[in-house]
């Protein structure tokens, strides 16, 4: 049986070009301070070696804290940085061969943006899935088409994993998304892009709670 994850309600992804930051770990420090408990870093540019660097600081820091570290697309990075998970998308390995090569223990997540993709997804060693855009994002290139709330409710009713709910969320709209099924909200842009990160942090926190 699937043992069953409990999220905090906001995971913020981290983007450094958005952020302006030279690192992940300056990010993760700031979104930690403002109560982020499960971070994934994503990056889809910065060469291997370099990367690999930023992520162990990460993850030392991460474990310290018990902070839960995902990190976006790469197996290989997760083995030999030692953080706790990857978060796949629907052309990215396939979750079988992802838990073969990570094991048992580590957190596999998908992106899924149908309910076709959610329902498969129960099938699968995945221990929560992504659903979205639920709104209109600029932040993911070819993102799928926006799902909004409606469908987002009927992913969470058919979903055996907890849903995390993604795409153009700011704090204007976390209530109506909790409020529709989903375990947590994944957010970039209205973190990424704030002057005062742990203060935006603590916004989206306090959102949340306010639902
Ligand atoms: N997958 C679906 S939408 C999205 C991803 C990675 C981007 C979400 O970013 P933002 O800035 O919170 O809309
Ligand atoms: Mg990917």
């Amino acid at each position: 049986m699937k043992r069953k994850l409990l999220f905090p309600p906001i995971y913020p992804i981290t983007d450094k070009k958005m952020a302006r930051s030279c690192d992940h770990y300056s990010i993760l420090k700031e979104l930690v301070r403002g109560g982020a408990r499960f971070v994934q870093i994503r990056d889809k540019y910065t060469p291997a070696a370099e990367l690999l660097k930023d992520l162990r600081r990460c993850v030392d820091f991460a474990s310290s804290r018990n902070v839960t570290l995902i990190l976006n697309d790469r197996c290989d990075l997760v083995l030999c940085s030692g953080a706790f998970g990857v978060h796949l998308g629907q052309d990215d390995l396939p979750p079988e061969t992802a838990r073969t090569l990570l094991g048992g223990e580590s957190i596999i997540g998908l992106s899924t943006h149908s309910l076709p993709q959610v329902r498969k997804a129960s099938l699968l060693p995945v221990q929560y899935i992504g659903f979205g855009p639920i709104f209109p994002t600029s932040t993911k290139e070819n993102a799928a088409p926006v799902a909004g709330l409606s469908r987002l409710r009927q992913a969470c009713n058919a979903s055996s994993v907890p849903v995390v709910a993604i795409g153009g969320i700011g704090l204007q709209q976390v209530g109506d998304v909790l409020k529709a099924g989903a375990s947590s909200v994944a957010i970039i842009s209205a973190l990424m892009q704030a002057v005062d990160l742990t203060g935006r942090m603590q916004q989206f926190l306090e959102a949340a709670r306010g639902r």
